[in-house]
């Protein structure tokens, strides 16, 4: 039972997951908790690396706990060590293949195409998804069977953002790296999982995200595409960026509350920490926002960029608590004033 709460729950810290781990020894429960947490956009490869570090630790955790209570304790180090290496091949195995499959089965609400190419600046248009992975969480179990009212999707906007390089902060300005970035968002129409759709715009027309919500909602335990194309996204050929990831900010919403009244129960927030009204302190999927990354693919990178660099665009606190919103004929229906 304690499992699967603890597979429902996604969002659990790291910290929860070790100490669950050190109770119950329950290594593969663990090791998809801590699968599920990182978020995608630092790379494939690195995170492949932090999830077998990660494994290996938990592992040796509760392998030396299993040790001991085996009391084997007056053999000395070395066959601890055997006894440890012996089970972490037999356990290997079993538990990456589930961490792979759990993770398609528990991810957060993300973008269906998270990574796409540079676009031309004219033409070019990327089709995406909003990928509401799962409802809010019932107070009594912590299981996510409350049904999704409504969703807000906020893009950066480019002026006030939060900017770094390689994760260090950036002075400047998004133009030194994307020259046009302004209105990035199209609503695809669709009234599947909501019936009403609308743009989020800055005061002079620029579409920087939108909300769905109405009608029946999305029902818990399934899930919801809510579909959009972004603008074509060029990258400065003079700059040395080699990607740029747009941090969005978007909340599912199961019931209408203030900022107050934001609980598990009422709502899910995939929004950067920034400090914003919508961070979410505590709450399941804090600071684990949806990400689109772009890679650069137009210009080559000019020489002496060497490697080149990774820029991440996030929203600024400003911008949040002015765009993540719902406003229906001009009256704000969410969060509640
Ligand atoms: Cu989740």
């Amino acid at each position: 039972m304690r499992q699967i709460v603890a597979l429902e729950q996604c969002g659990d810290t790291k910290q929860q997951a070790l100490d669950a781990a050190k109770s119950t020894m329950d290594q593969i429960v663990i090791t998809l908790i801590v699968f599920v947490e990182f978020p995608m956009a630092r790379g494939m490869r690195q995170f492949a690396t932090l999830i077998i570090s990660s494994l290996i630790r938990i592992i040796k955790i509760s392998n030396y706990r299993e040790y001991e209570n085996k009391a084997f304790y007056n053999e000395g180090d070395r066959s601890m060590n055997q006894f440890i290496n012996k089970k972490l091949i037999t356990q290997g195995l079993l538990i990456v293949v589930s961490a792979v499959l759990v993770h398609s089965a528990f991810a957060h609400t993300r973008l269906k195409v998270p990574v796409i190419d540079e676009n031309a600046a004219f033409h070019g248009s990327n089709y995406n998804d909003v990928v509401v992975a799962h409802g809010c969480q019932n107070e009594a179990d912590g299981n996510s069977t409350i049904d999704t009212i409504g969703t807000v999707v906020v893009f950066p906007d480019g002026k006030d953002s939060i900017i770094t390089v390689d994760g260090a902060p950036h002075n400047g300005q998004l133009t030194d790296f994307v020259t046009n970035w302004a209105s990035p968002v199209t609503i695809i129409q669709d009234r599947s999982v909501f019936t009403q759709q609308s743009y989020i715009a800055d005061s002079l027309g620029n579409k920087l995200g939108f909300w769905a919500a109405g009608g029946n909602g999305l029902k818990a335990g399934y899930r919801g595409l809510l579909p959009f194309a972004t603008a074509g996204v060029v990258i400065d050929p003079a700059s040395c960026a080699k990607s740029v990831t747009f941090v969005l900010g978007i909340a599912d919403v199961c019931e209408v509350t203030d900022s107050n009244g934001f609980s598990n129960a009422t709502v899910q927030l995939w929004t950067p920490a920034v400090g914003s009204n919508f961070d979410g302190t505590g709450l399941h999927g804090f600071d684990s926002p949806a990400t689109l990354k772009v890679n650069r693919t137009i210009a080559p990178l000019p020489e002496s960029c060497g490697a080149g660099v990774d820029v991440v665009v996030k929203p600024s606190a400003q911008q949040l608590n002015r765009d993540m919103k719902v406003i229906i004929d001009g009256q704000q229906i969410w969060p509640k004033n």
